[in-house]
């Protein structure tokens, strides 16, 4: 509960505290006041700024990084969700004990002088060392698994969706909309709280005779710090191999061009997509009035409700567009022509490759509109 808040407008932060000192005393004394349990302060804090406000308030301190990764470390299910928001948290606690360390040696002065504070500071980042070496192992063996799977996917012919956006715009209660009328297996509907989805759940689903896995993400948020995104690289990694993102969007939200500036913002700096994306502007049944004009970083976009099976149906005939139609081609490729295998292998194309004289003879599926690019190699 919270029992009081001070706010504070300053043209730059002060170096110590992050706050001004006045404004620490406030706090100081609403602290007391209050009898407060806990003081969280909306920016990012060095560890040095922590421990001042700390010393100062003489209660817990927590910044914006830490309240995220809370509320991460109580939603994460899976073994690997866990893993990686474990991994975030020791990232994140490492540099602060480092920061802690120097000063203490310092306070040791010269060789010899060590304190016993810092060799158990020492013990303490070597155990944490160890540990987050442990938790990437685990992260990046999940990774390989995935990508192993995603890479049979591809050559089965089907087709990767990636569900992003800002929290709480719609992609769970999307992908169980999805699953229920059109999938194998029932699922839970999102709740309506933030970060609800950390683990990266992918659902089959059937349509027009096509397989997608359609994937759901962890939703982005306004200044989701960047090492934040980087633990969770794994999970983000089914978004760059994704044959379409859908980008879901609460229409509803009074701060609707914020949120989809933010989700375009991580997209474009730590996400390297490659898909068409396809914007569904969701919860239109909240509206009054329908006055979307579309989205100029998107290639297509629909509007409507994912509780509606209709907007369901809208959305699936747009994907199956959006994926466009694959042709089976058989083509001789003269050696001096890898640069056609080189795009062919890339996309993930070829089926089967052999040598034969002096072409290369490849069976590939290639979208029906890249056709054209592999017409002079076809034929028998
Ligand atoms: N009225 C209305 N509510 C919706 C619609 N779609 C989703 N919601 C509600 O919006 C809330 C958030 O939905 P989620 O599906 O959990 O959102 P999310 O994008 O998965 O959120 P994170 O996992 O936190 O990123 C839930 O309470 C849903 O019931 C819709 O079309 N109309
Ligand atoms: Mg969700």
């Amino acid at each position: 509960m919270v029992v009081a808040e001070a706010v504070q407008v300053l043209d730059q932060p002060h170096s110590s505290t992050y706050i001004g000192m006045g404004k620490v005393q406030e706090i100081a004394n609403l602290v007391t006041v209050f009898h407060a349990d806990l003081v969280v302060i909306s920016v990012d804090l060095s560890g040095s700024q922590a421990r001042n406000l700390e010393n100062e308030c003489k209660l817990r301190v927590v910044d914006r990084t830490q309240v995220i990764l809370d509320i991460f470390a109580r939603r994460a299910r899976s073994f690997e969700g866990k893993a990686q928001v474990k991994l975030a948290q020791l990232m994140y606690l490492l540099p602060r004990l480092s920061g802690q360390g120097i000063q203490m040696s310092r306070l040791g002065g010269g060789i010899g002088t060590r304190g016993p504070g810092e060799t158990k500071l020492e013990m303490d980042r070597r155990r944490i060392r160890q540990e987050i070496s442990n938790l990437r192992k685990i992260v990046d063996d999940e990774v390989e698994r995935r990508s192993v799977s995603r890479r049979r996917r591809s050559r089965q012919g089907v087709y990767a969706v990636s569900l992003v956006g800002y929290t709480n715009a719609g992609k769970t209660t999307l992908l169980s909309g999805l699953a229920r009328r059109l999938g194998d297996r029932q699922m839970d509907a999102g709740q309506n709280r933030i970060f609800d989805t950390l683990d990266p759940t992918s659902r089959r689903i059937r349509w027009a005779g096509r397989t997608f896995v359609v994937t759901d993400t962890v939703g982005f948020i306004r200044d989701l710090p960047h090492h934040l995104i980087n633990a969770f690289r794994s999970s983000l990694e089914a978004v760059e191999e994704a044959d379409v993102v859908v980008h879901v969007v609460d229409a509803s939200s009074p701060f609707i061009q914020e949120e989809m500036e933010t989700v375009y913002q991580v997209m474009k700096e730590s996400l390297a997509v490659h898909a068409p994306v396809l914007t569904f502007f969701n919860k239109t049944d909240q509206l009054s009035e329908l006055n979307l004009t579309g989205d100029v970083h998107a290639n297509a976009w629909i509007a409507g409700s994912a509780l509606e099976e209709e907007t369901i149906i809208k959305l699936m005939e747009k994907l199956d567009e959006l994926v466009g139609h694959k042709i089976r081609m058989h083509l001789r490729i003269p050696f001096d022509r890898s640069d056609i295998i080189a795009i062919l292998d890339q996309k993930g194309l070829v089926n089967h490759i052999q040598e034969d004289g002096q072409v290369y003879e490849v069976e590939a599926e290639v979208d029906e509109r890249e056709a054209w690019q592999f017409a002079p190699f076809a034929g028998v």
